[in-house]
């Protein structure tokens, strides 16, 4: 019988004046490459909005208020023997520091704003087998998201 246990792990959608959402370009661990949002795993006894709030700041440097749960997906990640429960969060920018910094140089290489249609668009080219070569590969529980929860848009209210 296998012990491994699937984990849990928090993505937060910030989004900008423009509506647009934080990716960051994955480094030094799976996914290595591709684009992600901030994140990371659910420590024992804390929220989903502490853990969102805690990996936002620790990542990005950029203080998250008004998080809100927004959806859940199921990530099997075969090839790296790898299982995730994601829960996916949003919330709103704090403050005068509006612009995310390279906290950890050594996991992330950079921070773009990238419009939700365009995240989208790379997800369905992924699900079909069309990516491009020189297009941004999202980490794949973005991907997953797009699959598995058609016509979501990350939103605040
Ligand atoms: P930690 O160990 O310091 O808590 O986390 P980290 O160093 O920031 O690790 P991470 O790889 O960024 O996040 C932990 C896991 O959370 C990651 O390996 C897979 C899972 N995860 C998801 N969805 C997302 C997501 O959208 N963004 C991020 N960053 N991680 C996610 O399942
Ligand atoms: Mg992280």
């Amino acid at each position: 019988m296998s012990t491994q246990v699937p984990r849990v792990g928090i993505g937060a959608f910030i989004l900008n004046n423009e509506g647009k959402v934080l990716l960051g370009k994955r480094k030094g661990s799976h996914g290595a490459g591709t684009w992600a949002l901030p994140g990371g795993h659910l420590e024992f006894n804390e929220t989903f909005e502490n853990c969102a709030e805690r990996e936002t700041l620790e990542e990005t440097g950029l203080t998250i208020r008004n998080v809100q749960f927004l959806t859940a997906t199921n990530n099997v990640m075969l090839s790296e023997n790898k299982h995730y429960v994601t829960v996916f969060v949003g919330g709103s920018i704090y403050g005068d520091i509006v612009e995310p910094k390279l906290m950890e140089p050594e996991k992330c290489e950079a921070w773009e704003w990238v419009p939700w249609e365009e995240i989208v668009a790379l997800a369905q080219e992924e699900i079909d087998g069309k990516e491009s070569g020189d297009s941004k590969k999202l980490f794949s529980p973005l991907v997953n998201l797009v699959e598995q929860r058609p016509g979501f848009r990350p939103s605040l209210s």
